[in-house]
């Protein structure tokens, strides 16, 4: 009796002690498909109606090479002549690891001084003096320019709002994931947007999930920008000399276009021509709260399962009470 029960724990043992092919792995490996393309930027309303409304990324490669500072923005001494003779501070943040790292702020003319050599990369509002020199696809609203050196990982994220992201210089791999493998990957901060998981070794025994999802890939070059959806979760690693600038806006509005007279052909502000609102305006929809909330509640288990229309459902009736819906 006494080794029947030795083999048995023997076995169990040695069961759990076998790692996941996935282990140890970068995060995006395992079952995986290519992204759509598209080349160039398509017209406002055809990307609204075929992408952007369908929560659908896309790539479109080519498309940012119109911008106005696309050629000057391959080197650095163009940023150098442009920026102002008074400091410009910009903040620089750790290019792998996780955004509780504390940011520096340097002088503009400083980071592209020591950017190559450092271990951090410019996560900024794109400074004024560029505004010339990015195009906003019509209809979009806030941005940031990334400006690095080197391998730069990105944590596994998603954002509260739909994005587009553009690459003028360098590489980037981008691997994203459909919202319906939600359940699936465990984004452990505490705001449910992002996870402290480390991407270029994914510990398969903590984040057993993944072998369960379908990842999606792309490559972008300088030149090619990429649409992220609203909340589809995303990690991004970058090579060498990379500098891009992403557009995030409101995904809630989006309803509210009306496309009907939209040209036909793309139509383009550079940003300083454009009206930004910021992050106060995605947070002030009440769309953005419920679902904001929801997400936060039934991730921590908090509420029983509800689809989200049937919890804006609940939540504006008049006799709504959460109680009844938290788990004993
Ligand atoms: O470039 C990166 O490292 C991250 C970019 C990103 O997360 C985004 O565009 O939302």
């Amino acid at each position: 009796m006494l080794s029947k029960v030795v083999t048995v724990i023997c076995c169990l043992t040695y069961v759990a002690a076998e790692d996941p092919p996935s282990h140890l792995k970068p995060f995006g490996w395992g079952d995986s498909t290519p992204m759509e393309e598209v080349q160039g930027f398509l017209p406002v309303k055809q990307f609204f109606e075929e992408y952007v409304k369908p929560n659908k990324p896309v790539v479109m490669r080519g498309a940012n090479k119109v911008w106005p500072g696309f050629l000057n923005w391959q080197t650095d001494e163009y940023f150098a002549s442009v920026a102002p003779e008074e400091p410009f501070i910009v903040s620089m943040d750790i290019k792998r690891g996780t955004p509780e790292t504390p940011t520096d702020f340097v002088d503009f003319k400083e980071f592209l001084q020591k950017y190559n050599t450092s271990a951090r990369r410019m996560v900024e509002h794109t400074p004024p003096f560029l505004w010339k020199d990015v195009l906003v696809p019509g209809s979009l609203g806030c941005d940031k320019m990334w400006y690095g050196s080197s391998y730069s990982t990105s944590v596994v994220h998603k954002d509260a709002a739909d994005n587009i992201n553009c690459l003028v210089y360098g590489i980037k791999n981008y691997t994203i994931l459909s919202p319906e493998y939600d359940p699936h990957v465990f984004l452990d901060r505490p705001d449910g947007l992002y996870s402290t998981m480390e991407v270029d070794k994914v510990d398969a025994h903590k984040y057993p999930g993944l072998d369960k999802v379908k990842f999606q890939h792309t490559e972008l070059h300088g030149g090619d920008c990429v649409f992220i959806p609203y909340k589809w979760i995303h990690q991004v690693r970058s090579y060498d000399r990379n500098i891009a600038v992403n557009i995030w806006w409101n995904h809630w509005r989006n309803n509210e276009l009306d496309l009907s007279n939209c040209p036909t052909e793309t139509e383009e502000k550079v940003i300083n021509s454009a009206k930004f609102h910021g992050w106060g305006d995605f947070e002030s929809r009440d769309e953005g709260v419920f679902e904001h909330t929801h997400d936060l509640l039934s991730m921590a288990h908090v509420i029983k399962p509800v689809t989200y229309p049937r919890w804006v459902a609940l939540f504006t009736s008049t006799t709504f009470d959460v109680s009844n819906l938290m788990r004993s």
